[in-house]
């Protein structure tokens, strides 16, 4: 799709993750029409010049078939306002927008689906599948064929090498690694730094292990 095609964009939420999403798209020039935030938004510098609109329902205003949405409010565990807010607006026909960093290295043999968003740094190798709204943080690495499920949370700098699968609503905190072949079941929860060698089921929490200490001599 060229430039001249993509359509307009609304942004929920005007915190930090929304911040940073703002400066991809400022990056790539793309027309950001309001920022949609109960709270005041006038301290972050990257959202100047934008309309700031304080109501959820201020976006009725647009038409669902010439903008698309993107939803700013980061996940972290245990958190359903984004999911809320998403199944909110999809019900009213709206759709979200990808949104890849031009600084994320993306295969084109991986699948995103609506509403991923990838951030500056990340690499998504092929046959990869990121299922929709999960968030690729900076620097994150997801290796080939694995498979990351809807609503997930990768943060910063953390590593899924081949074959990992993620079900749905999985928060994985920065730095940690999963070897090849894990499957992280839904609400799992990696603690940052983290290192998961064996499946972790539903709604369990992995925490980092502390490191062995022995004498040298
Ligand atoms: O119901 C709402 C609503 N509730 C809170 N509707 C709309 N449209 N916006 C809502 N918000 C807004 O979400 C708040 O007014 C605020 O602007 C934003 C939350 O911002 P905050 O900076 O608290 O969190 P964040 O989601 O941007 O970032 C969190 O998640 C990221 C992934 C932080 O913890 C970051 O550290 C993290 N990197």
């Amino acid at each position: 799709m060229s430039n001249q095609e993509l359509l307009p964009l609304v942004v929920i939420g005007g915190g930090g993750h929304a911040g940073v999403l703002v400066d991809i798209l400022r990056l790539q020039q793309r027309e950001i029409l309001a920022i949609v935030s109960p709270e005041d938004i006038s301290q972050r510098g990257v959202f100047y010049d934008i309309t700031h609109l304080k109501n959820d329902d201020d976006v009725l205003m647009f038409s669902t078939e010439r903008v698309r949405l993107v939803n700013g409010i980061g996940m972290l565990p245990r958190s359903g306002l984004k999911r809320k807010l998403n199944d909110y607006f999809l019900s009213l026909g709206y759709q979200f927008e990808t949104i890849v960093s031009d600084v994320a290295q993306v295969s084109p043999f991986a699948v995103l689906e609506q509403g991923v968003q990838v951030f500056p740094g990340a690499i998504i190798q092929a046959g990869t599948v990121i299922e929709a709204h999960s968030i690729i943080n900076s620097g994150v690495i997801v290796e080939h064929d694995c498979r990351v499920g809807q609503y997930n949370h990768i943060a910063p700098r953390a590593t899924l090498c081949g074959q990992v699968t993620t079900l749905n609503d999985v928060y994985i905190g920065a730095s940690a690694t999963i070897i090849q072949n894990i499957m992280l079941e839904q609400h799992s929860i990696v603690a940052a730094g983290a290192i998961v060698t064996q499946n972790i089921s539903s709604g369990q929490i992995c925490y980092p292990s502390r490191a062995v200490i022995k004498n040298a001599i």
